[in-house]
């Protein structure tokens, strides 16, 4: 059992020590880099005095420190009362609902696209659920792991029809113009890569978030933006002057940008926590079990809802959640389509025809079976 603890946090000092490395080069900023022995040490202090898994800590902190980005229109959203609103932050309402059985045991923390990383590396969030793509080597060498896509995303771009954009306009139309996004995302290297493959050369300026990145083409100094789709859909019904007209393109997007919660690796028991109250969101979505109906359900739903629900709460138990963990996440949180439709829907993000849709209804949104 030592031999294990010491295996691990050998395992988890080199994850750090190469996820360090990869962000100055490829998913984060030189700042993040700098603090890459201090992100080291502190995981050493951490494990060395627990060795146990984060689903434990959480439990015994009693609240989830969760990392969004605070300023993802409809995703996120710091409001004027110092709460969080948006998709995102009720996944990470979910979570706590799952493992503490109040959702409203969340310690929100706004972070940068080039922060996340090592905030997780570090100890300072336990998860991200921050519109984080699940690529390769964040998988890998930059030492995270990766929940269930909760948001099939696609990286598009965002003009003026005055600039003579369209719906229909392409890649090929860019040349010559001021392309801006934020430092340390997926979307600086999918533009580039984009332009050099249609064979255009534009100048690409980044800035550390999306609110400089919006206000800097409001004033003009940027001719387009781009980033995941439904953030430049957010940024279109929130902030579009009267009298102009901003167009999204090419219908197509860019890139694949999975969504989903992410966290430090090798840690099943918490992940396994995360991933399984996503999924709870879905199956009750998929059995019509809602948050006004979840009591009706757990006396009369099929023998499926009632193991989900704790009706037979062996499944949550032996996974060391309580076993009512997903009734408490459906009651407080709601669905996969309430949680949805209340922070999506009001932008204009619809599931109907979008990979976002159930895989009964032609869409990607699956889970495996409570079994
Ligand atoms: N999904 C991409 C981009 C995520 C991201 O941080 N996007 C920026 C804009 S490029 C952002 O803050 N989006 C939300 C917003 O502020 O509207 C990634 O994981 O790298």
């Amino acid at each position: 059992m030592r031999k294990n603890i010491m295996w691990r946090l050998l395992a988890t000092l080199f994850a750090v020590a190469l996820a360090a490395s990869a962000c100055g080069g490829s998913d984060s900023d030189d700042d993040s880099a700098s603090t890459a022995s201090s992100a080291a040490e502190e995981t050493e202090v951490t494990l060395a005095a627990s060795g146990e898994s984060l689903l434990e800590t959480v439990k015994s902190r009693g609240t989830v420190n969760c990392g969004v980005s605070g300023s993802a229109v409809a995703f996120s959203e710091l409001q004027a009362d110092g709460s969080m609103a948006g998709f995102d932050a009720d996944y990470c309402r979910v979570v706590a609902a799952a493992i503490l059985g109040d959702a409203n045991k969340v310690n929100f923390v706004s972070l940068t696209a080039a922060e996340r990383f090592t905030a997780v590396q570090t100890g300072d969030v336990d998860l991200l659920m921050r519109n984080t793509t699940w690529t390769q080597s964040r998988d890998s060498e930059v030492g995270m792991d990766f929940g269930p896509t909760t948001y099939y995303d696609g990286q598009q771009l965002l003009g003026r029809a005055g600039d003579g954009f369209s719906g229909s306009s392409q890649v090929a139309d860019i040349g010559g113009s001021v392309v801006c996004t934020s430092a340390g995302t997926t979307t600086e290297k999918n533009i580039a890569d984009a332009a050099s493959e249609a064979g255009v050369s534009i100048e690409l300026q980044t800035f550390e978030d999306f609110d400089t990145v919006t206000n800097n083409f409001i004033s003009g100094a940027c001719d387009i933006i781009t980033t995941d789709g439904s953030a430049l859909v957010g940024r279109k019904a929130k902030q579009q002057p009267e009298g102009e007209n901003w167009v999204i393109f090419p219908a197509t997007p860019i890139s694949k940008e999975p969504l989903g919660p992410t966290y430090g690796q090798n840690d099943s028991a918490f992940s396994d926590a995360v991933n399984w109250a996503v999924y709870a969101t879905i199956i009750a979505d998929e059995k019509g079990v809602n948050s006004g109906n979840v009591d009706e359900m757990l006396a009369s739903g099929d023998t499926e809802t009632i193991r989900l629900l704790g009706g037979e709460g062996e499944l949550q138990t032996g996974m060391g959640l309580p076993a009512d963990a997903f009734y408490q996440v459906i009651k407080q949180v709601g669905n996969y389509d309430e949680i949805y439709s209340r922070n999506l829907n009001p932008v204009g993000l619809s599931r109907e025809g979008s990979a976002n849709a159930a895989w009964t209804a032609g869409g990607l949104v699956y889970a495996p079976p409570a079994r």
